[in-house]
């Protein structure tokens, strides 16, 4: 990997590109495209944590407390860019995480889950034995003992069919999305519009801490992040 100068403007920025084009043999095409939408969205957000954000990660806490089968669910983009934070929760949550994917080949698979073995994960997805009811894609394809029989799971930078195909077998769904319009924003229970290296910490810390959100309401959230860009934009 290349590694951008430590003092340029845009280091975050650069870094998170230079880690998507080094695992690029596992990370999909389309996810790059994917990833510069999200670019775009935290630019609305000035690349920070803005306040209805953090009640969601501390919403998101306490679905991870509470939950007695969690679940991460994982993708290229997110083992890329943040296989060590997805470790560390999973640690810290007692999270199962299993490579699920959109463009699924047994060879991406493989890799992702390799790349979580080098952090320390164990994660499920190889063996795919169950199947999310409703999807025609390779989305559906799952493991009955992560997502299939998962109570919670955490979907970050997630596609909205699958979303709602989860929400209706009755599993409570986290995600991560820059983006709060996208379809998996609108309906997932509880939406992190906030950057995906950036939020997941804050999420590892708050479970450890024990620290959490019971009253919540995405919509309202939802909401509330939309105005905070438009006010950022009309100032
Ligand atoms: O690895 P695969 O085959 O499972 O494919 C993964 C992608 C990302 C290609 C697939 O899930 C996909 O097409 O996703 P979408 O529908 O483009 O949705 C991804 C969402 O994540 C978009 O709304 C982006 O704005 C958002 N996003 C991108 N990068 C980040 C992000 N959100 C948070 N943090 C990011 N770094």
């Amino acid at each position: 990997m290349v590694l951008p100068p430590k003092d340029h403007p845009r280091y975050k920025s650069l870094l998170a590109r230079e880690k998507l084009v080094d695992a690029s043999e596992f990370v999909a095409k389309q996810g790059l495209i994917a990833h510069g939408r999200g670019e775009a969205f935290d630019y609305l957000l000035g690349e920070q944590t803005c306040l209805p954000a953090l009640s969601a990660i501390k919403a998101a806490s306490s679905a991870l407390i509470e939950a007695k089968n969690p679940v991460i669910s994982v993708n290229g983009n997110v083992v890329a860019l943040a296989a060590r934070e997805v470790a560390r929760l999973s640690e810290i949550s007692g999270a199962k995480v299993e490579v699920n994917l959109f463009h699924r080949t047994p060879e991406r698979v493989a890799g992702l889950t390799k790349m979580m073995k080098k952090v320390g994960i164990d994660a499920l997805g190889v063996n795919a034995d169950d199947k999310i009811p409703g999807l025609s894609s390779e989305r559906a394809k799952c493991c009955s003992d992560g997502i299939g029989s998962a109570d919670v799971v955490l979907v970050p930078l997630e596609d909205g069919d699958r979303c709602e195909a989860l929400v209706k077998m009755g599993k409570k769904v986290i995600t991560i999305d820059l983006n709060p319009l996208s379809r998996t924003a609108q309906t997932a229970h509880i939406t992190i519009v906030d950057e995906l290296t950036r939020c997941l910490p804050l999420l590892s810390d708050f479970v450890k801490e024990k620290n959490g959100l019971d009253s919540f309401n995405n919509k309202q959230c939802l909401t509330d992040v939309l105005n905070y860009m438009a006010e950022r934009i009309s100032s």
